[in-house]
């Protein structure tokens, strides 16, 4: 029979707005699901979400028959830069489903390529495009990485995060439409990303605006600008490539190029514009804080760090880092595995249901109505991964174990069609940052009772975390 969601207490008018930190709301959407178990309702201002924390009905709400994504909340607010990007997209969105199939692996390799090999180099692909051939590009930036950490010596405390959003900014801008940022050699940001980080922060922000709109008048008409630095930024990398045609492998030319096998259609220039826009904004905090996460992990846990540092000293030793070694670094990838586990840069994500339904039998949920699946509580679900679901284990996501885990039980990447597009990249980049620099430093944090604190935007990373870098024996 029916069960009812259970729901916090609430204030009149305003409901379970209160029950959200403003800072973090990770950690009340944690504290409620300790409190209130495995789903539970809020009650927002002209809306509901239910917050679903378990593995079992984090499985239910992937059929993606019975539920899709309309984008809430501040994904809805980025529509205002990006609109019908893939990120952003509505669902029966023409745009989408072009871009998507332009863009997306062929068919035959994609269903493997969602769930198992993230190194196959069959199907490591960006569209038309190979990750592979992209691996020089993302050497180039990394090697800036780690020169910088060379150049500081082992006395300097390094801002970690700060220091992988650029290398993931850099890598993207240059990787998909063969732009250099230079992040590593300028003091300030360069003036897109400046706008960018407020164009995400404050659409952060307008999806909940205690105050009428016309209060942020000052606000908004910066938000604005920084959309249009954006676009034109955008537009100029567009139009000169345009102008000038060449063959590079990037996916600024998968797009311009690319015909849509359905229709015959080509993507248009604003499509093209949203969706160069939507892969620094999809792709440069998630791979970020996944690094950043990582080596977090790794300084907490130096059994994982000494393992995985002799899988580098073996498989690469001190030699030139080459694509082929990125398949064969098992323990690495599990590391990257079990941190997007525990610490799932994207925490939480949404759908709603097609029609009103029933979710595990029982609970009544209404059609159009926010389904949350709050996939890094569900990552530590004892129901799938034991009693030590807490603890950083790679070993567990070694392929063997990592391909028996039941389904929908390990999302960091989101869900099905709708799912992360960029994940062989992301992999990739990550796989060859994590080499490179566990070949040539030995990490140390830079304040040994360091806490893990967290900052969140759109997705979370650590906040304050510092690290120091000793050169091994001189870069290689
Ligand atoms: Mn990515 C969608 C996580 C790296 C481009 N990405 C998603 C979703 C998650 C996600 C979760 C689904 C969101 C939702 O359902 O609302 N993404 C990640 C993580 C990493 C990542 C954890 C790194 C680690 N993503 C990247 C990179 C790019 C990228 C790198 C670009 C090169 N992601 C996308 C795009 C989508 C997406 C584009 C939207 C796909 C679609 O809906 O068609």
């Amino acid at each position: 029979g029916a069960k009812p969601i259970p729901v916090p207490p609430g204030l009149p008018f305003l409901g379970n707005i209160g029950d959200i930190d403003r800072e973090l709301p990770l950690r009340s959407f944690v504290a409620l699901a300790e409190k209130y178990g495995e789903i539970y309702r809020l009650n927002l201002p002209g809306r509901t979400m239910v917050v679903n924390s378990s593995h079992r009905l984090i499985n239910e709400l992937c059929d993606e028959k019975r539920f899709i994504k309309i984008p809430k909340g501040a994904l809805d607010q980025i529509r205002n830069g990006v609109h019908d990007g893939l990120f952003t997209a509505r669902p029966n969105e023409p745009n989408w489903a072009i871009a998507h199939r332009i863009l997306m692996p062929a068919r035959a390799g994609y269903r493997a390529w969602l769930h198992i090999q993230e190194c196959d180099a069959n199907l490591n692909r960006f569209g038309p495009v190979s990750i592979r051939g992209m691996f020089g590009e993302m050497h180039d930036v990394a090697t800036q990485l780690a020169l910088k950490f060379a150049r500081h010596g082992p006395t300097t405390p390094i801002a970690v995060t700060e220091d992988f959003t650029r290398l993931a900014l850099d890598t993207l801008a240059l990787c998909s439409m063969g732009y250099r940022f230079n992040s590593y050699y300028t003091t300030g940001l360069h003036p897109f990303i400046e706008a960018m980080g407020d164009f995400l922060t404050v659409s952060g922000t307008r999806a909940s605006r205690p105050m009428p709109d016309w209060f942020y008048r000052a606000e908004d008409a910066k938000y604005f600008q920084d959309i249009e630095v954006l676009r034109k930024t955008a537009m100029d990398v567009l139009r000169s490539r345009k102008e000038q045609p060449n063959d590079r492998k990037d996916l600024l030319n998968a797009m311009l190029n690319g015909v849509d096998s359905k229709t015959g259609q080509r993507m248009t220039d604003e499509s093209i514009i949203d969706n160069l826009i939507t892969f620094l904004i999809a792709g440069h905090e998630t791979t970020s804080g996944t690094l950043s996460f990582a080596f977090h992990e790794l300084m907490k846990n130096p059994e994982a760090y000494r393992k995985a540092q002799k899988e580098v000293d073996e498989v690469v030793g001190k030699g030139p880092i080459t694509v082929e070694h990125m398949s064969k670094v098992p323990y690495i990838s599990a590391i990257l595995r079990e941190t997007l586990r525990l610490d799932s840069p994207i925490t939480i994500f949404s759908v709603v249901p097609v029609e009103d339904t029933l979710l595990a039998g029982q609970y009544p949920v209404y059609k159009d109505e926010a389904m949350m699946l709050f996939v890094k509580q569900a990552h530590v679900d004892p129901a799938v991964y034991g009693d030590d679901a807490h603890e950083f284990k790679p070993e567990r996501m070694l392929d063997e174990q990592f391909h028996k885990l039941p389904k929908n039980a390990w999302k960091p990447f989101g869900n099905g069609a709708r799912g992360c597009i960029g994940r062989p990249f992301a992999i990739q980049e990550a796989t060859l940052a994590m080499v490179m620099l566990l070949q040539n430093f030995n990490f140390v944090m830079d304040d040994p009772t360091y806490r893990l604190s967290l900052k969140q935007t759109l997705t979370i990373k650590p906040d304050g975390f510092y690290m120091r870098a000793i050169l091994r024996d001189g870069l290689t």
